[in-house]
């Protein structure tokens, strides 16, 4: 049994799988490729057995097949970002038990002392032998251990989400279907490949329906005008930071620019919005510039997408809409009770995306579920049939830029400093980022670090979009009576420094 993926794939060989870097990827090269990584995996054993491969490499056609190679060989993907300073790549590597590490000879250099550390094997360019003919692939089942995504929550460091192949079928499955995708279908990628959005929303469910996949290194908003006008182009999908900032742009071109940019949207037959609240403004603006109403969906990397807005039908601002097919979806209150529609309640899901473990957490993984049904943390209501997100339990959890971050993660990095006695990390809301990390600091001994050298101080440790952009000097933070700093208080007392509006 192949990877469902694999199995579709050999049903259009010829179409064109990706496009990176000016160069074709057709289904039957993404075959070929991708079989002879497994080989060079596999070194003589038939089956990886859910080792995990951690592989760092920038979007394009080795990404790809160095991706469906790990699941042809048995093993267990673990995307690294390529944005990541050493630390955070070495938390991952450890923490996943790494069995070895593939990366693109631009990252080889970076990424050497960490798996040395690690003492793993570096792979450079596991693409380079090609020759898949005489590999002879295991059989891969749906329970079969698939990826290891890793998510920031409630506990300090991030902890590593499984999913089975079945899971990620599910849910690749369930958009194909609601979204209505074609293998005529030509999406533009622009979005980073270590978490869900990037991985199945995008690339997992182009190739699941023979369509075409086109990475773009990164997002530059002008870039990304700019194919839009190059060629057509039928789906977008991306974070609503990414809408705003191609208002931004769409706003500081001249008229004759915008024109053409506008007219360049016509084309497209769907345009989605995830990962983060959409502000009603962007939505709005958006359908002003490009003629489409966005579709908003909701989601979650232990869960995949579970509520989403009508392919058909009213698109309403400000709500994720219904349960997408197969995915149930319920409201509780603080007893784990369903509430009355209306009422304001936990999301929890149940179907077959939901992930099934935290890796090598099993109190964790216990406490993220009751009965079967998987506790978000998010806090919803239904209104004429609708969701809408009124926001998390927890304070400590921070969405900016559509990345999840936890206060308390960046917090633990903080305290490191030699200056800093005690911090207190913060969501401020942000036009631009949705939220924006904020840090409250009470320094030691008078010793109040500089802005600009903490920032870079943090960026060597966290990745950037964890590093706070605003910081504020205390002479002490304020808990109460129980010694419990009162973040929601805290957050007050920043100056607002609102970015310019999307
Ligand atoms: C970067 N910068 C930030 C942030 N990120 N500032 C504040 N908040 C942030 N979050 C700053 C950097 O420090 C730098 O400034 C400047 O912005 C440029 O940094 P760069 O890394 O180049 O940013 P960018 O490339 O412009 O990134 C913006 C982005 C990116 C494209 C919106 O954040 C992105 O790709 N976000 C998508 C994340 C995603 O895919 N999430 C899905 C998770 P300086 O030089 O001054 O330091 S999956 C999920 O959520 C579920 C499943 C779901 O529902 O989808
Ligand atoms: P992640 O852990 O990165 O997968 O992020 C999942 C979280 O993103 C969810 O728990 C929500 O808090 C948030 N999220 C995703 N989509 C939306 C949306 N459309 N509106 C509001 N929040 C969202």
């Amino acid at each position: 049994m192949e990877p469902g993926l694999v199995q579709r794939a050999r049903q259009h060989p010829d179409r064109t799988a990706v496009l990176a870097e000016d160069a074709r990827f057709s289904y039957r090269e993404l075959l070929q490729s991708s079989a002879g990584v497994a080989g060079r995996l596999l070194q003589g054993t038939d089956d990886l057995g859910e080792k995990r491969i951690a592989y760092l490499l920038p979007p394009g056609v080795s990404h790809v097949a160095i991706q469906w190679g790990i699941w042809r060989a048995g093993g267990i993907a673990v995307p690294l970002c390529t944005a990541h300073p050493p630390p955070e790549w070495e938390y991952v590597l450890r923490d996943s038990g790494a069995h070895l590490v593939v990366a693109h000879d631009s990252f080889a250099e970076q990424i050497r002392p960490v798996a040395n550390r690690c003492g793993l094997t570096l792979i450079d360019d596991a693409t380079a032998e090609s020759d898949s003919s005489s590999v002879r692939l295991p059989s891969i089942p749906p329970s079969r251990r698939a990826m290891i995504l890793y998510t920031s929550g409630t506990t300090s460091r991030p902890k590593g989400v499984v999913s089975t192949h079945g899971n990620l079928e599910a849910q690749i499955e369930t958009l194909v279907r609601a979204w209505g995708w074609q293998p005529q279908d030509h999406i533009l990628h622009v979005l980073p490949l270590h978490h869900v959005h990037g991985i199945v929303n995008v690339l997992c469910c182009a190739l699941w329906s023979g369509a075409t996949c086109e990475m773009l290194p990164r997002f530059e908003a002008g870039e990304v005008w700019g194919r839009f006008v190059r060629s057509p182009l039928t789906l977008f999908m991306a974070v609503p930071t990414v809408y705003s900032r191609l208002i931004a742009a769409w706003e500081a071109a001249p008229p004759s620019q915008r024109k053409v940019w506008s007219r360049a949207c016509a084309g497209m037959r769907l345009m989605v919005s995830g990962s983060a609240a959409l502000p009603v403004a962007v939505l709005e603006k958006w359908q002003r510039i490009s003629g489409h109403r966005l579709l908003e969906r909701y989601g979650m990397t232990e869960i995949g997408m579970a509520l989403s807005n009508p392919l058909k039908g009213e698109r309403r601002a400000g709500y994720v809409g219904s349960p997408l097919p197969g995915v149930e979806v319920r409201l509780v209150d603080d007893q784990e009770e369903p509430v009355e529609t209306g009422t304001p309640g936990e999301i929890q899901v149940k179907g077959p995306g939901v992930f099934g473990e935290y890796w090598r957490r099993p109190e964790e993984t216990r406490a993220a579920f009751t009965n079967g049904w998987f506790r978000t943390g998010d806090v919803a209501v239904v209104e004429e049939g609708c969701y809408r997100i009124l926001g998390r339990q927890s304070v400590d959890i921070i969405k900016t830029g559509g990345y999840k971050v936890s206060a308390l993660e960046i917090e633990e990095v903080l305290r490191t400093h030699p200056d800093i006695a005690e911090c207190a990390v913060v969501g401020l809301p942000d036009r631009e980022w949705g939220e924006c990390v904020a840090a409250a600091l009470v320094s030691r001994s008078g010793r109040s670090p500089a802005p600009d050298r903490l920032r870079l101080w943090a960026k060597a440790r966290l990745a950037v979009y964890k590093v706070p952009r605003q910081f504020l000097q205390m002479d002490s933070l304020p808990r109460n009576l129980l010694g419990k700093v009162n973040k929601r208080e805290l957050a007050k007392l920043f100056p607002s420094e609102e970015s310019p509006a999307g």
